[in-house]
């Protein structure tokens, strides 16, 4: 099955739209937020307030960029637009993935291991068997871990708007 840029950009718009009301609206970014945040119990307040900040940097960027008609929430229409100008989200999209796979590693040892990638990956609202085939595409160690790069690495590609051929494409059901 090829996976397409546009595939991906209809599942990160189901993640994002938490209440599946059909519009990202920033009270959908704030639910995410704070459903990552509760398994991230183990990390320092610097770290989530990290991703506190890329979450409201996406809703602002999404909102700036997309919210065409200016109704204050962002439509499948609306949201599919940011293919066309991929550069616009690249400082949003690197923020979340270093503050997001930061997370994973509360130990600042550069390893992630599987129990909390899969709990971080599940509050972000990816479904269980697509997150373990992912996490053993990123090619975990002996002792079942993998390095905050590679998954960093990975969330850029992910939620890059126009790369077709990424290892998060295994998240695509
Ligand atoms: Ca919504
Ligand atoms: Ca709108
Ligand atoms: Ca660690």
């Amino acid at each position: 099955m090829t996976v397409t840029a546009e595939d991906r950009t209809r599942v990160v718009f189901g993640l994002f739209d938490v209440d599946h009301n059909g519009y990202l609206e920033e009270s959908d970014f704030a639910a995410m937020s704070s459903r990552v945040e509760q398994v991230a119990d183990g990390s320092s307040p610097e770290a989530k307030a990290a991703l506190r900040a890329s979450f409201d940097k996406w809703w602002t960027t999404v909102e700036r960029e997309l919210d065409a008609n200016r109704d204050g929430k962002v439509s499948y229409d609306e949201f599919t637009a940011c293919v066309l100008s991929p550069e616009k989200f690249d400082e949003t999209v690197t923020s979340f993935a270093d503050a997001l796979s930061e997370l994973g590693d509360p130990d600042r040892d550069g390893l992630i291991e599987r129990p909390l990638f899969t709990a971080l990956m599940l509050a972000i609202g990816f479904s269980p068997a697509n997150v373990d085939a992912l996490f053993d595409f990123f090619q975990p160690n002996g002792e079942d871990r993998i390095t905050v790069r590679v998954w960093r690495d990975g969330i850029v590609e992910y939620y890059h708007p126009t790369k077709p051929d990424v290892a998060g494409n295994y998240l695509v059901p």
